[in-house]
């Protein structure tokens, strides 16, 4: 252990187990902190239960009809009391702090100054945000956006914390008024899941249910750390060990929650005798899962050869198109090519491999790891199609899970939260509503960026997030929100993008998901969808943190009205119908958009269901030639000189994307920094570093940008890799480096170098 006396930072190793008992006193302490003692005991038991809120922390499903009175995690624990704190930022925090001074301080200080409680104003040029009344901000974006040329010179972001009515509601207005310009954090987030999965298997979103993960044999966990993001899925992987599954990690990171989870449900699990979760641990290279990948597709067909009815060649035959060429295609890659790209040995490979021998029913999941590259889609499609080889799509037990990060981005994006969206979704919200619609192709988040930059898009306006502080490339995406005639942020805590704005900038102050919504006499509630894709409600139980807070429906709602007192088209809908009652937006929802027929009494009486998948239910792929598509993909190797590195920016145990609770990351064993670089000793020495030498990280992409006062801290990591927190990290990620065909910002594989410091 070492120990910086000057800044008490506390470096020690990386512990080995997740979760436990220690797990639930953290969790504890964060609700107390922020919402007393006795609140936020109270506050821990209303979480995910069937009557209470549904967890704002990530998406993973809670089990159907049977939830237990208690479902403990650490994580969703600290979002919950993150949002539900006593701490306020009203008009007088803003008069007394500029926004100069604000912009010298951190995400995290940012965050802990409580909840956003007025609408808050900043003029052109002016130095602080001022209060204004919800009916002169409604009226100025209304006034900036119909003076606009075109609808078009608009975009309006979407985080992924939205319910389904806000979002459907938010999406119509969008369209009404003209454009289809909606990036959303998805964009940045599991786009290169959906565009793959389109394409291969028909379907954007995961095949599987809770009961299949638990039953499978076979779980891969392909760059996932879900200790930290998704806790509650270590129960879910604990089931299926406990029936024999086996799971594989492939990762960079052995990652202390894959390697033995404490159930804080169990007794057993509190005092520390938890279960083993991981059978094998691939130490893959950061971007070499294209090749390993390969080097499984070619492992199985050498077998094939030799065993016989290794691969399904019914199902091959039956449902998949392509299987020949794509063969072919892998058999002309070398084992040598193949290890090279992946830095694994043969045996490695053909470890992993026989776990997929030996099942019948296997699972890859996924999350940032696989979709955050250049090539992300390749990954994808690459992992859809070894599944293909053996079946293992349509049948108990096995799928494709791409584990969804914010709580309700899935439902968002069901709800049409989406610059491209399909015709068929376009005319359907046409025909019900008697409205006319363009169905060309929005901005995503990047061409957003670009388009604010070139300064075609003048208004922007964002539903939750942190557009700015999130997004790659800080001095560029600053520029482009700068050249803005106006940029709004709908929020529940103070951020970073409250501070670098367009000329003119707008607070929102908006109810958080743990609040009662009261609408004309009655409580409203929400729905979200799940991971996998299940329909549940979700209802405010504190009261709002102030009496001028207004629901998401009720913003979206009354600016929708404020436009169309001058625009044809959305004065054609009637929007108060739908902010008086919630359940009016269900009723439009049941009518336009596939799987929500019966809306309102389906999710009354039952609480919550699940949406039909083509894949799953009947083996049916929407895709345009109605077959499950094996696609041909070759390895790209990112080229690095001999002094560079390659950055994957991750996240802390302490941290929900760009809102920083603490600077700790228990599990990896750093105490208070998040200014640290994990790197392999080999590495480190070559350099000429040692432990905890102070480093600043220069872009490969642009040698000017240069993050300072870094700490180098020795780590389990291949050589050649390296990885710091998001987002401190995030203006080394150029703007021109996404992933090809799902411009989702290569986030996970940022060429740097690391330059020596003195130490001070
Ligand atoms: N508490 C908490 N919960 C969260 C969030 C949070 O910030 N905090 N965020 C939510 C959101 S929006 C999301 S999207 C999810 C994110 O959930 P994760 O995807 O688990 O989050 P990351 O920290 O980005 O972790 C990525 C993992 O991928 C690995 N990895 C990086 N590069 C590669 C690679 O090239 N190959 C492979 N195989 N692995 C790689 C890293 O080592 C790391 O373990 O979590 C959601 N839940
Ligand atoms: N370098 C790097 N960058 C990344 C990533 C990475 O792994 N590495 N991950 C990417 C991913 S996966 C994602 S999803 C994005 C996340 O991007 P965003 O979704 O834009 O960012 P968040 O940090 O989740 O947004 C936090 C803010 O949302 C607001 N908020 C919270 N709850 C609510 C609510 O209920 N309603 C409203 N209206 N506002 C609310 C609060 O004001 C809070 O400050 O970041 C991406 N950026
Ligand atoms: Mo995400």
């Amino acid at each position: 252990m070492s120990t910086n006396k000057q800044t008490i930072v506390n470096i020690s190793k990386q512990k080995k187990d997740a979760a436990g008992l220690k797990a639930v006193i953290n969790a504890y302490k964060h609700a107390a902190s922020k919402v007393g003692p006795i609140d936020g005991g109270k506050l821990l038991i209303e979480v995910n239960q069937m009557d209470g809120f549904d967890c704002p922390g990530c998406a993973w499903p809670d089990p159907m009809g049977k939830k237990s009175t208690f479902s403990f995690c650490e994580n969703g624990a600290k979002a919950i009391a993150d949002e539900a704190t006593t701490k306020k930022a009203d008009a007088e925090f803003f008069s007394e702090n500029d926004i100069d001074y604000l912009k010298t301080k951190s995400d995290r200080w940012l965050n802990d100054q409580g909840r956003l409680v007025v609408p808050l104003y900043k003029p052109e040029n002016a130095k602080n945000y001022q209060a204004i009344s919800w009916k002169d901000a409604i009226e100025l974006i209304a006034d900036k956006l119909l003076k606009l040329d075109s609808a078009d010179q608009a975009a309006f972001y979407t985080s992924g914390r939205t319910s389904n009515e806000a979002a459907y509601l938010y999406q119509l207005f969008i369209r009404t008024f003209g454009t289809n310009n909606m990036p959303d954090c998805s964009n940045m987030c599991h786009e290169s899941s959906g565009i793959g999965l389109a394409e291969t298997i028909g379907i954007g979103k995961g095949t599987v249910t809770l009961d299949d993960l638990e039953s499978s044999e076979c779980i891969f966990v392909f760059g996932q750390n879900p200790g930290s993001n998704h806790p509650r899925m270590l129960a879910s992987l604990e089931k299926a060990k406990r029936q024999g599954g086996k799971i594989i990690s492939v990762n960079p990171l052995d990652e202390a929650g894959l390697q033995k989870f404490n159930n804080p449900q169990e007794l057993s699990g509190l005092a520390g005798k938890g279960t083993k979760l991981r059978d094998l641990h691939v130490p893959i290279k950061i971007n070499g899962d294209v090749g390993f990948l390969i080097g499984l597709a070619k492992y199985l067909i050498e077998q094939d050869r030799q065993r016989k009815n290794v691969l399904d060649t019914e199902f091959i035959n039956t449902y998949c198109h392509g299987f020949d060429e794509f063969k072919a295609h892998i058999e002309s890659f070398e084992w040598d090519q193949i290890t090279k790209a992946c830095a694994l040995s043969t045996s490695q490979i053909v470890q992993a491999g026989e776990y997929l021998l030996h099942s019948d029913k296997t699972i890859f999941c996924w999350a940032m790891g696989m979709t955050q590259h250049k090539n992300a889609v390749a990954n994808i499609q690459l992992m859809a199609n070894v599944l293909m080889m053996q079946g293992n799509l349509g049948k108990a037990g096995a799928g494709v899970c791409p584990v969804r990060g914010h709580s309700n981005v899935q439902g968002d994006r069901t709800m049409g939260i989406w610059e491209n969206a399909p015709a068929i979704f376009i005319e359907g919200l046409e025909n019900y509503h008697g409205v006319q619609l363009k169905n060309d192709k929005g901005v995503n988040t990047i061409e957003c960026i670009e388009q604010m930059h070139s300064g075609d898009i003048r208004v922007f306006v964002g539903l939750g997030g942190n557009f700015y502080r999130a997004t790659p490339d800080h001095d560029f995406t600053k520029q482009a929100l700068a050249n803005c005639d106006l940029s709004v942020q709908i929020s529940t805590k103070l951020n970073m993008s409250h501070l670098y704005t367009g000329k003119e900038a707008l607070i929102l102050p908006t109810l958080g998901r743990t609040e009662i919504d009261h609408v004309n006499h009655k409580h409203q509630f929400i729905t979200v969808e799940n991971s996998m894709g299940v329909i549940q409600t979700s209802h405010g139980r504190k009261p709002p943190a102030s009496q001028q807070l207004k629901s998401e429906v009720a913003i979206v709602g009354e600016l929708a009205i404020q436009v169309a007192t001058k625009h044809e088209e959305a004065a054609k809908i009637n929007w108060r119908q739908y902010i008086s009652d919630y359940a009016e937006i269900r009723n439009a929802i049941a009518h336009t958009i596939d799987g929500f027929d019966n809306f309102n009494n389906r999710i009354t009486s039952l609480g919550e269901f699940m949406l039909p998948n083509p894949v799953r239910d009947h083996l049916h792929f929407k895709t345009h030639n109605g077959k499950a598509n094996f696609v041909k993909h070759n390895i790209e190797s990112i080229k690095l000189d001999k002094d560079e590195l390659l950055l994957m920016t991750i996240r802390s145990h302490d941290q929900f994307n760009t809102t920083v609770y603490t600077n700790h990351d228990r599990y990896r064993g750093i105490k208070g920094t998040r200014r640290v670089i994990f790197i392999n000793e080999i590495d480190a020495k070559n350099l000429g570093f040692e432990a905890l030498q102070k480093v600043s990280i220069q872009a490969v992409s642009d040698k000017s940008k240069i993050e300072q006062d870094f700490m180098l801290v020795f780590y389990d990591i291949p050589q050649g890799c390296i990885a710091g927190y998001y987002p401190e990290t995030n203006n080394l990620i150029s703007i021109k480096d996404f992933a090809k065909k799902s411009y989702t910002p290569a986030y996970k594989s940022v060429p740097v170098r690391l330059i020596k410091r003195e130490q001070s």
